[in-house]
Protein backbone atom coordinates (compact mmCIF):
# COMPACT_ATOMS: atom_id res chain seq x y z
CA UNK A 1 0.00 0.00 0.00
CA UNK A 2 1.63 3.52 -1.33
CA UNK A 3 0.24 6.10 1.02
CA UNK A 4 0.53 9.89 -1.12
CA UNK A 5 -1.87 11.06 -0.34
CA UNK A 6 -0.57 13.41 -3.70
CA UNK A 7 -0.36 10.83 -6.41
CA UNK A 8 2.90 11.86 -7.53
CA UNK A 9 4.26 10.70 -4.15
CA UNK A 10 2.79 7.08 -4.70
CA UNK A 11 4.53 7.30 -8.02
CA UNK A 12 7.52 8.04 -6.27
CA UNK A 13 7.26 5.52 -3.53
CA UNK A 14 6.11 2.89 -5.80
CA UNK A 15 9.44 3.42 -8.17
CA UNK A 16 11.01 3.51 -5.30
CA UNK A 17 9.82 0.28 -4.69
CA UNK A 18 10.17 -1.40 -7.72
CA UNK A 19 13.37 0.24 -8.84
CA UNK A 20 13.40 3.47 -11.81
CA UNK A 21 14.15 3.86 -15.16
CA UNK A 22 18.33 4.02 -15.76
CA UNK A 23 18.85 6.94 -18.44
CA UNK A 24 19.50 5.30 -21.91
CA UNK A 25 21.66 6.71 -24.18
CA UNK A 26 20.49 10.46 -25.70
CA UNK A 27 20.48 9.31 -29.31
CA UNK A 28 17.53 7.00 -28.40
CA UNK A 29 15.34 10.37 -27.69
CA UNK A 30 16.03 10.89 -31.55
CA UNK A 31 13.61 10.09 -34.54
CA UNK A 32 13.78 6.03 -35.32
CA UNK A 33 12.74 4.30 -38.28
CA UNK A 34 11.88 1.04 -38.81
CA UNK A 35 9.84 -1.55 -41.08
CA UNK A 36 8.95 -5.03 -41.35
CA UNK A 37 11.20 -5.26 -42.64
CA UNK A 38 13.77 -3.41 -44.20
CA UNK A 39 14.71 -6.64 -45.86
CA UNK A 40 18.19 -5.96 -47.66
CA UNK A 41 21.51 -4.07 -47.46
CA UNK A 42 19.96 -1.49 -50.20
CA UNK A 43 16.86 -0.95 -49.13
CA UNK A 44 17.83 0.56 -45.53
CA UNK A 45 20.75 2.84 -47.31
CA UNK A 46 17.78 4.07 -49.40
CA UNK A 47 15.45 5.20 -46.53
CA UNK A 48 18.28 7.10 -44.88
CA UNK A 49 19.21 8.19 -48.13
CA UNK A 50 16.13 9.77 -48.36
CA UNK A 51 16.06 10.76 -45.00
CA UNK A 52 18.80 12.83 -45.35
CA UNK A 53 17.20 14.51 -49.08
CA UNK A 54 14.18 15.01 -46.93
CA UNK A 55 15.89 17.14 -44.20
CA UNK A 56 14.60 14.73 -41.64
CA UNK A 57 16.69 14.50 -38.47
CA UNK A 58 17.01 10.53 -38.18
CA UNK A 59 18.61 8.72 -35.16
CA UNK A 60 18.38 5.19 -35.64
CA UNK A 61 17.18 2.49 -37.68
CA UNK A 62 15.59 -0.71 -36.15
CA UNK A 63 16.15 -3.42 -38.47
CA UNK A 64 12.85 -6.26 -37.81
CA UNK A 65 13.40 -10.20 -38.33
CA UNK A 66 15.02 -10.15 -41.89
CA UNK A 67 17.92 -9.32 -41.38
CA UNK A 68 18.72 -12.55 -39.57
CA UNK A 69 19.41 -15.88 -40.84
CA UNK A 70 15.97 -17.80 -41.21
CA UNK A 71 14.88 -16.39 -37.84
CA UNK A 72 17.82 -17.04 -36.29
CA UNK A 73 18.63 -14.72 -33.32
CA UNK A 74 22.42 -13.36 -33.60
CA UNK A 75 22.96 -13.90 -37.05
CA UNK A 76 22.79 -12.08 -40.14
CA UNK A 77 20.98 -12.85 -43.14
CA UNK A 78 24.62 -12.65 -45.88
CA UNK A 79 22.74 -12.77 -48.80
CA UNK A 80 20.72 -9.88 -48.28
CA UNK A 81 23.20 -8.09 -45.80
CA UNK A 82 26.63 -9.50 -47.05
CA UNK A 83 28.93 -7.20 -44.59
CA UNK A 84 26.96 -6.00 -41.91
CA UNK A 85 29.81 -4.45 -39.84
CA UNK A 86 30.37 -2.13 -43.14
CA UNK A 87 26.84 -1.31 -43.49
CA UNK A 88 26.86 -0.26 -39.78
CA UNK A 89 29.95 1.66 -40.16
CA UNK A 90 28.39 3.59 -43.11
CA UNK A 91 25.27 4.35 -41.55
CA UNK A 92 27.53 5.17 -38.80
CA UNK A 93 28.93 7.97 -40.85
CA UNK A 94 25.64 9.16 -41.44
CA UNK A 95 24.95 9.54 -38.46
CA UNK A 96 22.68 6.65 -37.78
CA UNK A 97 22.52 4.24 -35.22
CA UNK A 98 20.89 0.69 -35.96
CA UNK A 99 18.95 -1.21 -33.51
CA UNK A 100 18.05 -5.02 -33.97
CA UNK A 101 15.37 -7.34 -33.60
CA UNK A 102 15.93 -10.34 -31.16
CA UNK A 103 12.90 -12.75 -30.81
CA UNK A 104 12.16 -15.07 -27.33
CA UNK A 105 12.51 -18.35 -29.65
CA UNK A 106 15.41 -19.64 -30.46
CA UNK A 107 15.17 -21.79 -33.97
CA UNK A 108 14.57 -25.57 -33.02
CA UNK A 109 17.73 -27.43 -35.07
CA UNK A 110 19.18 -30.40 -33.48
CA UNK A 111 22.06 -32.16 -35.18
CA UNK A 112 22.34 -28.76 -36.88
CA UNK A 113 25.09 -25.90 -36.90
CA UNK A 114 23.37 -23.29 -35.07
CA UNK A 115 25.69 -22.75 -32.54
CA UNK A 116 23.03 -21.24 -30.08
CA UNK A 117 20.70 -23.99 -30.39
CA UNK A 118 23.44 -26.14 -29.63
CA UNK A 119 25.16 -24.74 -27.24
CA UNK A 120 21.93 -23.44 -25.28
CA UNK A 121 21.20 -27.76 -25.35
CA UNK A 122 24.39 -28.87 -24.19
CA UNK A 123 24.18 -26.41 -20.97
CA UNK A 124 20.36 -27.31 -20.40
CA UNK A 125 19.49 -23.50 -20.38
CA UNK A 126 15.99 -24.12 -22.30
CA UNK A 127 12.89 -24.94 -20.63
CA UNK A 128 11.56 -28.04 -20.08
CA UNK A 129 8.10 -29.75 -19.98
CA UNK A 130 7.41 -31.87 -16.27
CA UNK A 131 8.57 -34.75 -18.15
CA UNK A 132 11.90 -33.49 -18.84
CA UNK A 133 11.35 -33.25 -22.55
CA UNK A 134 12.26 -29.90 -24.21
CA UNK A 135 9.63 -27.20 -24.79
CA UNK A 136 9.23 -26.64 -28.40
CA UNK A 137 6.26 -24.29 -29.24
CA UNK A 138 5.96 -22.70 -32.75
CA UNK A 139 7.05 -18.93 -33.68
CA UNK A 140 9.05 -17.19 -36.52
CA UNK A 141 11.48 -19.53 -37.13
CA UNK A 142 9.34 -22.49 -36.97
CA UNK A 143 9.91 -24.50 -34.33
CA UNK A 144 11.14 -22.99 -31.33
CA UNK A 145 12.78 -23.20 -27.79
CA UNK A 146 12.89 -20.42 -24.97
CA UNK A 147 15.69 -19.81 -22.53
CA UNK A 148 14.87 -20.43 -18.88
CA UNK A 149 15.96 -16.42 -17.68
CA UNK A 150 15.37 -18.43 -14.12
CA UNK A 151 18.93 -19.80 -14.49
CA UNK A 152 21.51 -17.31 -13.24
CA UNK A 153 23.85 -19.13 -15.95
CA UNK A 154 21.74 -19.28 -18.73
CA UNK A 155 20.35 -15.42 -17.98
CA UNK A 156 24.39 -15.03 -17.94
CA UNK A 157 25.05 -16.97 -21.62
CA UNK A 158 22.03 -15.23 -23.35
CA UNK A 159 23.66 -11.82 -22.35
CA UNK A 160 26.57 -12.35 -23.58
CA UNK A 161 25.59 -13.78 -26.79
CA UNK A 162 24.61 -9.89 -27.57
CA UNK A 163 28.41 -9.42 -28.08
CA UNK A 164 27.64 -11.23 -31.41
CA UNK A 165 25.53 -8.49 -32.81
CA UNK A 166 27.52 -5.58 -30.77
CA UNK A 167 30.30 -6.93 -33.16
CA UNK A 168 28.58 -6.40 -35.98
CA UNK A 169 27.75 -2.85 -34.76
CA UNK A 170 24.28 -3.35 -33.36
CA UNK A 171 23.62 -0.60 -31.04
CA UNK A 172 20.68 -1.72 -28.90
CA UNK A 173 18.31 -4.31 -28.63
CA UNK A 174 14.93 -4.58 -29.59
CA UNK A 175 13.20 -7.98 -27.71
CA UNK A 176 9.84 -9.18 -29.29
CA UNK A 177 7.80 -11.97 -28.98
CA UNK A 178 8.23 -11.84 -25.18
CA UNK A 179 4.94 -12.29 -23.55
CA UNK A 180 6.10 -15.50 -24.79
CA UNK A 181 4.25 -15.21 -28.09
CA UNK A 182 3.56 -18.92 -29.30
CA UNK A 183 1.23 -19.44 -32.52
CA UNK A 184 0.45 -23.18 -31.70
CA UNK A 185 -0.32 -21.66 -28.09
CA UNK A 186 -2.00 -18.00 -28.04
CA UNK A 187 -3.50 -18.90 -25.00
CA UNK A 188 -0.73 -20.52 -23.36
CA UNK A 189 -2.51 -23.56 -22.28
CA UNK A 190 0.34 -25.77 -23.85
CA UNK A 191 2.89 -23.92 -21.53
CA UNK A 192 0.81 -25.14 -18.37
CA UNK A 193 3.34 -27.81 -18.72
CA UNK A 194 6.67 -25.54 -18.40
CA UNK A 195 8.86 -25.93 -15.64
CA UNK A 196 11.35 -23.24 -15.00
CA UNK A 197 14.01 -23.38 -12.42
CA UNK A 198 12.88 -20.72 -10.28
CA UNK A 199 15.91 -21.08 -7.27
CA UNK A 200 15.27 -24.86 -6.99
CA UNK A 201 11.54 -24.47 -6.52
CA UNK A 202 10.98 -25.59 -10.15
CA UNK A 203 7.71 -23.67 -10.51
CA UNK A 204 5.15 -23.95 -13.09
CA UNK A 205 4.39 -21.56 -16.17
CA UNK A 206 1.20 -19.97 -14.40
CA UNK A 207 3.27 -18.80 -11.44
CA UNK A 208 6.50 -17.74 -14.28
CA UNK A 209 4.85 -16.04 -17.16
CA UNK A 210 5.03 -12.47 -15.90
CA UNK A 211 8.84 -12.89 -15.32
CA UNK A 212 9.98 -13.95 -18.55
CA UNK A 213 10.12 -10.62 -20.49
CA UNK A 214 11.75 -9.25 -17.35
CA UNK A 215 14.14 -11.47 -16.66
CA UNK A 216 15.14 -12.05 -20.48
CA UNK A 217 15.10 -8.07 -20.59
CA UNK A 218 17.32 -8.05 -17.59
CA UNK A 219 19.82 -10.93 -19.06
CA UNK A 220 19.82 -8.42 -22.29
CA UNK A 221 20.63 -5.57 -20.07
CA UNK A 222 23.27 -7.09 -17.70
CA UNK A 223 25.06 -8.49 -21.27
CA UNK A 224 25.20 -5.05 -23.13
CA UNK A 225 26.58 -3.32 -19.46
CA UNK A 226 29.06 -6.21 -19.44
CA UNK A 227 29.85 -6.15 -22.95
CA UNK A 228 30.07 -2.56 -23.30
CA UNK A 229 30.41 -0.77 -19.67
CA UNK A 230 31.27 2.68 -21.28
CA UNK A 231 27.87 2.83 -22.91
CA UNK A 232 24.67 2.87 -21.46
CA UNK A 233 22.58 0.13 -22.57
CA UNK A 234 19.45 0.33 -25.01
CA UNK A 235 16.51 -1.86 -24.63
CA UNK A 236 13.19 -1.65 -25.78
CA UNK A 237 10.83 -4.48 -25.15
CA UNK A 238 6.97 -5.28 -25.96
CA UNK A 239 6.55 -7.16 -22.88
CA UNK A 240 7.36 -6.32 -19.11
CA UNK A 241 6.11 -6.75 -15.30
CA UNK A 242 6.76 -4.91 -12.78
CA UNK A 243 10.21 -2.90 -12.82
CA UNK A 244 10.34 -3.34 -16.38
CA UNK A 245 11.87 -0.21 -16.40
CA UNK A 246 15.34 -0.82 -14.98
CA UNK A 247 16.31 -2.97 -17.65
CA UNK A 248 13.98 -1.46 -21.04
CA UNK A 249 11.98 1.25 -22.63
CA UNK A 250 8.86 -0.44 -24.54
CA UNK A 251 6.68 0.76 -26.84
CA UNK A 252 2.70 -0.51 -27.27
CA UNK A 253 2.88 -3.33 -29.75
CA UNK A 254 0.74 -3.54 -32.62
CA UNK A 255 -1.47 -1.06 -33.08
CA UNK A 256 -3.79 -0.24 -35.23
CA UNK A 257 -3.72 2.77 -38.09
CA UNK A 258 -6.68 4.29 -37.23
CA UNK A 259 -7.81 7.28 -35.50
CA UNK A 260 -9.09 5.36 -32.36
CA UNK A 261 -5.52 3.92 -31.99
CA UNK A 262 -4.32 7.13 -31.85
CA UNK A 263 -6.41 8.54 -29.40
CA UNK A 264 -5.85 5.47 -26.97
CA UNK A 265 -1.97 5.79 -27.11
CA UNK A 266 -2.27 8.63 -24.51
CA UNK A 267 -4.21 6.39 -22.10
CA UNK A 268 -1.71 4.23 -22.67
CA UNK A 269 1.64 6.53 -22.15
CA UNK A 270 -0.14 7.89 -19.08
CA UNK A 271 -0.70 4.44 -17.86
CA UNK A 272 2.75 3.09 -18.32
CA UNK A 273 4.37 6.10 -16.76
CA UNK A 274 1.99 6.06 -13.54
CA UNK A 275 3.51 2.35 -13.27
CA UNK A 276 6.99 3.54 -13.47
CA UNK A 277 7.71 3.02 -17.33
CA UNK A 278 8.47 6.20 -18.56
CA UNK A 279 10.26 5.79 -21.60
CA UNK A 280 7.19 4.54 -23.92
CA UNK A 281 5.84 5.50 -27.62
CA UNK A 282 3.63 4.13 -30.26
CA UNK A 283 4.10 2.75 -33.76
CA UNK A 284 3.75 6.32 -35.46
CA UNK A 285 1.06 5.90 -37.91
CA UNK A 286 0.08 2.85 -36.85
CA UNK A 287 1.68 -0.93 -37.05
CA UNK A 288 -1.49 -2.63 -38.92
CA UNK A 289 -3.57 -1.38 -41.76
CA UNK A 290 -3.24 2.19 -43.95
CA UNK A 291 -2.94 5.40 -42.50
CA UNK A 292 -3.48 8.57 -44.72
CA UNK A 293 -1.55 11.65 -44.70
CA UNK A 294 -4.12 12.91 -42.23
CA UNK A 295 -3.31 10.45 -39.63
CA UNK A 296 -0.01 10.04 -39.80
CA UNK A 297 0.54 13.69 -39.61
CA UNK A 298 -1.54 13.90 -36.23
CA UNK A 299 0.22 10.90 -35.06
CA UNK A 300 3.57 13.09 -35.45
CA UNK A 301 2.08 15.61 -33.66
CA UNK A 302 1.75 13.43 -30.66
CA UNK A 303 4.90 11.43 -31.09
CA UNK A 304 6.74 13.91 -31.54
CA UNK A 305 6.68 14.39 -27.58
CA UNK A 306 6.62 10.62 -26.61
CA UNK A 307 10.07 9.29 -25.37
CA UNK A 308 9.89 7.19 -27.95
CA UNK A 309 9.83 8.33 -31.66
CA UNK A 310 9.77 5.43 -34.36
CA UNK A 311 7.63 4.86 -37.33
CA UNK A 312 6.94 1.42 -37.93
CA UNK A 313 4.52 -0.58 -40.16
CA UNK A 314 3.45 -4.05 -40.57
CA UNK A 315 4.79 -6.50 -43.82
CA UNK A 316 1.86 -5.85 -46.10
CA UNK A 317 3.76 -3.50 -48.68
CA UNK A 318 2.41 -0.31 -47.71
CA UNK A 319 5.36 2.34 -46.80
CA UNK A 320 4.55 4.74 -44.02
CA UNK A 321 7.86 6.70 -44.16
CA UNK A 322 7.34 10.16 -43.23
CA UNK A 323 7.20 11.33 -46.87
CA UNK A 324 5.07 8.74 -48.10
CA UNK A 325 2.01 10.92 -48.45
CA UNK A 326 3.75 13.85 -50.13
CA UNK A 327 5.01 17.05 -49.33
CA UNK A 328 1.92 18.76 -48.01
CA UNK A 329 2.17 16.16 -45.41
CA UNK A 330 6.11 15.59 -45.32
CA UNK A 331 6.57 19.22 -44.30
CA UNK A 332 4.42 19.42 -41.60
CA UNK A 333 5.94 16.29 -40.17
CA UNK A 334 9.44 17.83 -40.31
CA UNK A 335 8.25 20.55 -38.66
CA UNK A 336 7.33 18.91 -35.89
CA UNK A 337 10.56 16.50 -35.68
CA UNK A 338 12.55 19.85 -35.73
CA UNK A 339 10.78 21.18 -32.82
CA UNK A 340 11.51 17.91 -31.37
CA UNK A 341 14.79 18.22 -31.53
CA UNK A 342 15.02 21.87 -30.83
CA UNK A 343 12.70 21.03 -27.70
CA UNK A 344 15.73 18.41 -26.66
CA UNK A 345 17.30 19.98 -23.46
CA UNK A 346 13.63 20.29 -21.88
CA UNK A 347 12.68 17.12 -22.74
CA UNK A 348 16.09 15.68 -21.86
CA UNK A 349 15.60 17.48 -18.44
CA UNK A 350 12.01 15.98 -17.96
CA UNK A 351 13.87 12.48 -18.78
CA UNK A 352 16.39 12.96 -16.11
CA UNK A 353 14.01 13.89 -13.09
CA UNK A 354 11.78 10.49 -14.22
CA UNK A 355 15.02 9.19 -13.84
CA UNK A 356 15.37 10.66 -9.98
CA UNK A 357 11.99 10.40 -9.37
CA UNK A 358 10.06 8.13 -10.76
CA UNK A 359 7.65 10.87 -11.57
CA UNK A 360 7.07 10.43 -15.96
CA UNK A 361 7.60 12.09 -18.70
CA UNK A 362 4.25 12.06 -20.18
CA UNK A 363 1.37 13.17 -17.45
CA UNK A 364 -2.26 13.35 -17.35
CA UNK A 365 -3.46 16.20 -16.10
CA UNK A 366 -4.85 14.97 -12.99
CA UNK A 367 -1.05 13.92 -11.88
CA UNK A 368 -0.32 18.25 -11.32
CA UNK A 369 -3.76 18.92 -10.68
CA UNK A 370 -5.31 16.56 -8.11
CA UNK A 371 -7.65 18.53 -6.76
CA UNK A 372 -9.31 19.81 -10.19
CA UNK A 373 -11.85 18.13 -10.26
CA UNK A 374 -12.40 18.92 -14.23
CA UNK A 375 -9.55 17.13 -14.70
CA UNK A 376 -10.39 13.69 -13.86
CA UNK A 377 -11.13 12.35 -17.04
CA UNK A 378 -9.80 14.13 -19.36
CA UNK A 379 -7.62 11.73 -21.62
CA UNK A 380 -7.15 13.67 -24.75
CA UNK A 381 -4.85 16.05 -23.91
CA UNK A 382 -1.85 15.82 -21.40
CA UNK A 383 1.53 17.40 -20.23
CA UNK A 384 4.97 16.45 -20.60
CA UNK A 385 6.91 17.25 -17.67
CA UNK A 386 4.90 20.17 -15.92
CA UNK A 387 5.42 23.04 -18.70
CA UNK A 388 4.16 21.52 -21.86
CA UNK A 389 0.13 20.89 -22.39
CA UNK A 390 -0.97 19.29 -25.52
CA UNK A 391 -4.43 18.77 -27.29
CA UNK A 392 -3.93 16.74 -29.89
CA UNK A 393 -6.02 16.76 -32.61
CA UNK A 394 -7.49 13.28 -32.68
CA UNK A 395 -10.50 13.23 -34.91
CA UNK A 396 -10.50 12.82 -38.38
CA UNK A 397 -10.91 15.95 -40.49
CA UNK A 398 -11.01 18.16 -37.59
CA UNK A 399 -9.45 21.83 -37.46
CA UNK A 400 -10.42 22.78 -34.18
CA UNK A 401 -11.03 21.48 -30.88
CA UNK A 402 -12.22 22.47 -27.39
CA UNK A 403 -10.16 22.02 -24.56
CA UNK A 404 -9.28 22.56 -20.46
CA UNK A 405 -6.36 24.41 -19.54
CA UNK A 406 -5.85 23.41 -15.86
CA UNK A 407 -5.00 25.96 -12.70
CA UNK A 408 -2.16 28.71 -13.90
CA UNK A 409 -1.98 31.23 -16.68
CA UNK A 410 -0.77 29.47 -19.96
CA UNK A 411 0.81 30.50 -23.19
CA UNK A 412 -0.27 28.99 -26.73
CA UNK A 413 2.67 28.20 -27.98
CA UNK A 414 2.10 29.11 -31.17
CA UNK A 415 0.75 32.38 -31.22
CA UNK A 416 1.79 33.72 -28.24
CA UNK A 417 -1.97 34.51 -26.55
CA UNK A 418 -1.78 33.86 -22.45
CA UNK A 419 -5.15 32.60 -21.62
CA UNK A 420 -6.15 32.47 -17.74
CA UNK A 421 -6.60 28.48 -16.80
CA UNK A 422 -9.47 26.74 -14.97
CA UNK A 423 -11.63 26.97 -18.02
CA UNK A 424 -12.38 25.23 -21.23
CA UNK A 425 -11.10 27.02 -24.64
CA UNK A 426 -11.94 26.29 -28.19
CA UNK A 427 -8.47 26.50 -30.60
CA UNK A 428 -8.24 26.49 -34.14
CA UNK A 429 -5.40 24.03 -35.09
CA UNK A 430 -5.43 23.30 -39.23
CA UNK A 431 -3.30 20.24 -39.89
CA UNK A 432 0.11 22.12 -39.50
CA UNK A 433 -1.32 22.92 -36.17
CA UNK A 434 -1.33 21.11 -33.17
CA UNK A 435 -2.73 23.00 -29.59
CA UNK A 436 0.46 23.39 -27.55
CA UNK A 437 0.37 25.39 -24.27
CA UNK A 438 3.32 26.30 -21.89
CA UNK A 439 2.26 27.14 -18.24
CA UNK A 440 3.15 30.83 -17.41
CA UNK A 441 6.38 31.03 -14.96
CA UNK A 442 8.54 28.26 -17.11
CA UNK A 443 11.46 28.47 -19.10
CA UNK A 444 11.88 26.31 -22.19
CA UNK A 445 15.72 25.62 -22.55
CA UNK A 446 15.99 25.04 -26.36
CA UNK A 447 18.45 23.93 -28.78
CA UNK A 448 18.85 24.58 -32.61
CA UNK A 449 17.46 21.82 -35.11
CA UNK A 450 19.90 19.35 -36.22
CA UNK A 451 19.97 16.52 -38.38
CA UNK A 452 21.36 14.07 -35.95
CA UNK A 453 21.31 14.55 -31.62
CA UNK A 454 25.14 13.83 -31.76
CA UNK A 455 25.31 17.44 -33.49
CA UNK A 456 23.89 19.36 -30.77
CA UNK A 457 27.51 18.74 -27.92
CA UNK A 458 28.02 20.25 -25.03
CA UNK A 459 28.86 23.34 -26.67
CA UNK A 460 26.16 23.78 -28.41
CA UNK A 461 24.45 26.98 -27.38
CA UNK A 462 21.16 26.52 -25.52
CA UNK A 463 18.89 29.42 -25.72
CA UNK A 464 16.01 29.80 -23.27
CA UNK A 465 12.49 30.49 -23.95
CA UNK A 466 10.71 32.47 -20.65
CA UNK A 467 7.36 32.34 -20.19
CA UNK A 468 6.39 35.04 -17.18
CA UNK A 469 3.77 34.57 -14.82
CA UNK A 470 1.92 37.29 -13.31
CA UNK A 471 4.74 38.60 -10.97
CA UNK A 472 7.22 38.87 -14.02
CA UNK A 473 9.02 35.80 -12.72
CA UNK A 474 9.65 32.61 -13.92
CA UNK A 475 11.90 29.33 -13.65
CA UNK A 476 12.79 25.85 -14.98
CA UNK A 477 15.54 23.82 -14.95
CA UNK A 478 18.63 22.40 -17.59
CA UNK A 479 19.88 19.04 -16.80
CA UNK A 480 23.28 18.05 -18.79
CA UNK A 481 25.41 15.14 -19.28
CA UNK A 482 27.44 13.11 -22.02
CA UNK A 483 24.28 11.45 -23.32
CA UNK A 484 26.16 7.89 -23.27
CA UNK A 485 27.91 6.77 -20.38
CA UNK A 486 26.91 5.87 -17.29
CA UNK A 487 29.15 7.97 -15.02
CA UNK A 488 26.21 10.51 -14.34
CA UNK A 489 25.42 7.80 -11.80
CA UNK A 490 28.85 8.52 -10.36
CA UNK A 491 27.77 12.93 -10.46
CA UNK A 492 29.12 13.20 -13.74
CA UNK A 493 25.45 15.62 -14.99
CA UNK A 494 25.50 19.32 -14.13
CA UNK A 495 21.71 20.52 -13.27
CA UNK A 496 20.89 23.95 -13.36
CA UNK A 497 18.56 25.74 -11.76
CA UNK A 498 17.39 28.78 -13.84
CA UNK A 499 15.54 31.78 -12.23
CA UNK A 500 13.81 34.84 -14.10
CA UNK A 501 13.40 38.19 -12.22
CA UNK A 502 12.70 41.44 -13.20
CA UNK A 503 14.00 41.10 -16.44
CA UNK A 504 17.20 39.17 -15.77
CA UNK A 505 17.68 35.36 -16.43
CA UNK A 506 20.20 33.78 -14.04
CA UNK A 507 21.53 30.14 -13.47
CA UNK A 508 23.14 28.04 -10.96
CA UNK A 509 23.98 24.57 -10.86
CA UNK A 510 25.06 21.43 -8.45
CA UNK A 511 28.68 22.62 -10.68
CA UNK A 512 28.68 26.60 -9.95
CA UNK A 513 26.40 27.48 -7.18
CA UNK A 514 27.05 31.43 -7.81
CA UNK A 515 24.53 33.15 -9.64
CA UNK A 516 25.95 33.56 -12.84
CA UNK A 517 23.74 35.79 -15.59
CA UNK A 518 22.77 34.57 -18.77
CA UNK A 519 23.02 37.03 -21.63
CA UNK A 520 19.91 38.79 -22.73
CA UNK A 521 20.95 37.58 -26.59
CA UNK A 522 20.79 33.91 -25.14
CA UNK A 523 17.20 34.35 -24.51
CA UNK A 524 13.51 35.54 -25.54
CA UNK A 525 10.65 36.70 -23.09
CA UNK A 526 7.55 35.92 -24.61
CA UNK A 527 4.99 38.90 -23.86
CA UNK A 528 1.83 37.67 -23.41
CA UNK A 529 -0.78 38.53 -26.54
O1 LIG B 1 8.81 -8.99 -36.02
C1 LIG B 1 7.63 -8.74 -36.68
C2 LIG B 1 6.61 -8.01 -35.79
C3 LIG B 1 7.11 -6.61 -35.43
O2 LIG B 1 7.24 -5.85 -36.59
C4 LIG B 1 6.12 -5.93 -34.49
O3 LIG B 1 6.59 -4.65 -34.12
C5 LIG B 1 5.93 -6.76 -33.25
O4 LIG B 1 5.02 -6.16 -32.35
N1 LIG B 1 6.33 -8.80 -34.57
C6 LIG B 1 5.45 -8.13 -33.64
C7 LIG B 1 5.82 -10.12 -34.84
C8 LIG B 1 4.63 -10.17 -35.79
C9 LIG B 1 3.31 -10.19 -35.18
C10 LIG B 1 2.17 -10.25 -36.17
Amino acid sequence: FFYGPSMKKVVSRYTELTGRMPLPPKWTLGNQQCRWSYANEQQVKDVVLRYEKEMIPLEAIQLDIHYMDGYRNFTWARQRFPDPTKLTKWLGDKGVKVVGIVDAGVKYEPGGKYDVYNEGVAKNFFLKKSNSDLYIGKVWPGESVFVDYTLPDASKWWGDLHGKLLDTGIAGIWNDMNEPADFESRDGEKWKDVVNYDEGRFSKHDKMRNLFALLECKATYEGLQRLRPKERPYVITRSGYAGIQRYATMWTGDSNSTWASLALCLPMFENLGLSGETFVGADCGGFSGRADGELLTRWYQVAFLTPFLRNHHEANGYDQEPWRFGSRYTDIIRKYINLRYQLMPYLYTVLADANETGIPWFRPLILENQNDSNVVNIEDEFLVGSSLLCAPILKEGACARDLYLPEGDWYDFNSGIKYKGKQYISVIAPLDTVPLFVKAGSILPMAPVVQHLSEQTEKTAITYQVYPDEAGKASGQLYEDDGNTPEYLQGAFERSTLEFNQGKLSSSSNKNKSKTSISTTDFKVISSK
